[in-house]
């Protein structure tokens, strides 16, 4: 499987924006002339005062500082809506799909630059000023990327929180940015249930205020209409303050390098770092990426299914397709509500073109067959996206084959919180695709495979993924701690950007990610992805889906524990674990042969789908007592099943 090649189509490359000639020559400036080449994707954006030059920046430990364009003034504002009102005004910039199949708008860039406009004199009217840090927890309505655009407008640095999140995390993210402006709603609403936004974020204005930060203004938007508190003072209704607000506010001028946002993203250790991002590198890239990697055209339907609490959702519902004009679909849903055909549902409805999913979803959504893919039409779909985690061959054929049909190619995009935007993947029609490999570099970016002491691999190689030069969407610091942001990114390999991620380069020179270097197992000297062996579980027609982690072993250094949830009504048998076993030995070979299989009718998952490894591989050592925080998990019960039956006693 792993030697199967999908060429580019010929109708692909014709009407992409790069072919493979083009990508070849388009690459090669950019890495042998940077500066050229940065200075002439500039000219993307519209400046008030255009850049006199493009990168100045040193990985040098530990004088670690990275600068883009640095003497240029913009909007990102300005840039995602009032340049592109002369021409498309009247066009959809953002359609808008509620939980409920019935409910949907249309938001044009006009209705767009209204309510931008109109939001930021509320904001500035009650104080917000340029550089002020706004947190917004909302759920996935229009609202939520006013709120992104109108801080951009007036120069205020968004920190959105995710509408999943509990007050305590909130709390401890307003109070790490010292945050005193939060942006709400009374409720979200997901697959038929209610959260209660508004209420949370009364808690955590308590617990940050005990820390010393003292919230100001909540302006809370109302989507349910349900009971909430109401501080008089503090808090501010959406509707009616933006109703009574000018649709007049001119963008503020910023610099290139000042803020535009804060994400804040878990480590290995420690609380969540405050991934910086700023004005002008980041909207290059999030721009162009959007327009190479999505093969994106004047008129395209594209719909990318995060939420806007994880950067993809920043970089590629709000940022990036507005910054292109393009058509961008927000989807306040769930896969799954009211039933497994949902996202194609969607894709019918309103003819989307594009579509961009993690592949935690598309197994589950594999996980009930063909039946609810088939049961609609899919005809407007030209191309898929995944992002997020490494999808194993298998998901990446059911994807291409049940959902696409075989006719639309699929862009497996690596990147990062910190990275801005796509780093490795496919262009459309540039670049044979590989299942499970996300291909090759986007421009500017120079992978280097090193190994564990930092000497640089070549060839074909397995090694620790660095970046050794720096692109306009790489994060500049970590809000508060310059120091942590040199610690954690330059000072394992110097002189290099370390990615965390473990990865293959083949003769090919394609990249396949491996996982975390963390979840790397070494078996009896030979290291081993623990994709690579969930890849080969989840081929088995009984799994649906698995996850591999390393625990000690007496011989083997490290042995394999497989966790592994099985397909609708097949039984957990001991026979069923001796095929797995035989059946991952006959897939990659006797060495990754599973010492411990345990059934798992969960898998502790965070709430943006990825699989919390460190809570897998406490209780595969058997070590359970020390598991950590498990507050940030979609559905902490799982755990407890999972400790229940555990096979390392
Ligand atoms: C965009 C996003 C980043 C980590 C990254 C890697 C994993 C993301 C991937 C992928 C294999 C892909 N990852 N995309 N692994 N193939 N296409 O997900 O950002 O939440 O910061 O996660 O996700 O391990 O290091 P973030």
């Amino acid at each position: 499987m792993e030697n199967k090649i999908y060429p580019v189509p010929a109708e692909v490359a014709k009407r992409a924006h790069a072919d493979a000639a083009t990508y070849q020559k388009m690459y090669a400036e950019s890495v042998e002339s940077p500066d050229t080449f940065w200075m002439k994707e500039a000219k993307r954006l519209d400046w008030i005062s255009p850049p006199t030059k493009a990168g100045n920046w040193t990985y040098e430990y530990p004088d670690v500082s990275i600068k883009w364009y640095e003497d240029g003034t913009l909007n990102v504002s300005a840039n995602c809506i009032d340049r592109h009102l002369e021409k498309r005004g009247d066009q959809t910039a953002i359609i808008w799909e509620g939980d409920d199949p019935s409910e949907d708008a249309h938001i044009t860039y006009s209705q767009l630059h209204d309510q931008v406009c109109r939001l930021a004199n509320v904001m500035k009217a009650n104080g917000v000023k340029k550089g002020d840090r706004v947190t917004i927890y909302m759920p996935m309505i229009p609202e939520a990327s006013y709120a992104m655009l109108a801080c951009a407008r007036i120069g205020a640095v968004h920190s959105i929180v995710f509408g999943g999140f509990s007050p305590d995390a909130l709390a401890q993210r307003i109070v790490d940015c010292e945050s005193t402006f939060v942006i709400t709603a009374d409720e979200g609403l997901r697959g038929g249930k209610k959260v209660p936004l508004k209420q949370n974020a009364d808690n955590a204005i308590e617990i940050a205020a005990i820390q010393g930060i003292h919230v100001e203004h909540v302006i809370c938007v109302k989507r349910t209409g349900g009971a909430i508190g109401w501080e008089p003072g503090r808090d501010i209704w959406y509707g009616e303050a933006t109703q009574a607000a000018s649709p007049d506010c001119p963008p503020e001028p910023m610099n290139a390098e000042d803020p535009l946002f804060i994400l804040y993203t878990s480590g290995s250790t420690g609380q969540p770092k405050g991934v910086l991002h700023t004005t002008g590198g980041y909207l290059v890239w999030a721009a162009m990426t959007h327009q190479y990697v999505f093969d994106y055209h004047e008129g395209d339907i594209y719909w990318c299914t995060a939420d806007v609490g994880w950067v993809t959702g920043h970089s590629y519902i709000v940022y990036g397709p507005l910054a292109n004009g393009a058509i961008t679909l927000m989807f306040e849903g769930v896969p799954n509500y009211p039933d497994n055909s949902r996202f194609w549902q969607v894709c019918d409805k309103h003819k989307v073109n594009i579509f961009y999913t993690a592949p935690t979803a598309i197994r589950a959504l594999m996980q009930h067959g063909d039946g609810p893919v088939k049961a609609t039409d899919r005809s407007s779909l030209r191309l898929l996206g995944t992002v997020g985690e490494p999808i194993n061959p298998e998901a990446w054929e059911w994807y291409y084959h049940a959902v696409g049909n075989g006719n639309c190619p699929i862009v497996d995009t690596w990147w990062q919180t910190e990275t801005g935007g796509h780093m490795i993947t496919p262009l459309p029609g540039a670049t044979d695709l590989k299942p499970g490999s996300a291909t090759t570099p986007f421009f500017g970016v120079v992978p280097q495979l090193v190994d564990n002491e930092g000497a640089e691999l070549t060839g074909a190689a397995s090694g620790n993924l660095c970046i050794t030069a720096s692109w306009p969407g790489q994060m500049r610091t970590v809000y508060g701690d310059h120091e942590r942001f040199v610690q954690t990114y330059f000072s394992t390999y110097k002189g290099k950007y370390f990615t965390g991620d473990g990865c293959r380069r083949d003769e090919d020179g394609y990249y396949w990610i491996t996982g975390r270097v963390d979840d790397v197992i070494n078996v009896s000297g030979h290291r081993m992805g623990t994709a690579e062996v969930e890849s080969a579980l989840v081929l088995h027609p009984a799994v649906s889906e698995s996850a591999v982690v390393g625990f000690p072993h007496d011989i083997k250094g490290q042995g394999i524990y497989c966790y592994v949830t099985l397909m609708d009504g097949v039984e957990a048998t001991d026979d069923l674990r001796k095929e797995l076993r035989n059946h991952v030995r006959s897939e990659i070979g006797p060495i990754a042969s599973p010492d411990a299989i345990q059934w798992a009718p969960g898998l502790p998952k965070t709430r943006s789908g990825k699989i919390m490894r460190r809570i897998l591989r406490k209780i595969a050592e058997n070590d359970y007592g020390s598991l950590g925080d498990t507050s940030t998990l979609a559905d902490p019960s799982v755990v407890d099943d999972l400790i229940e039956n555990r096979q390392n006693r």
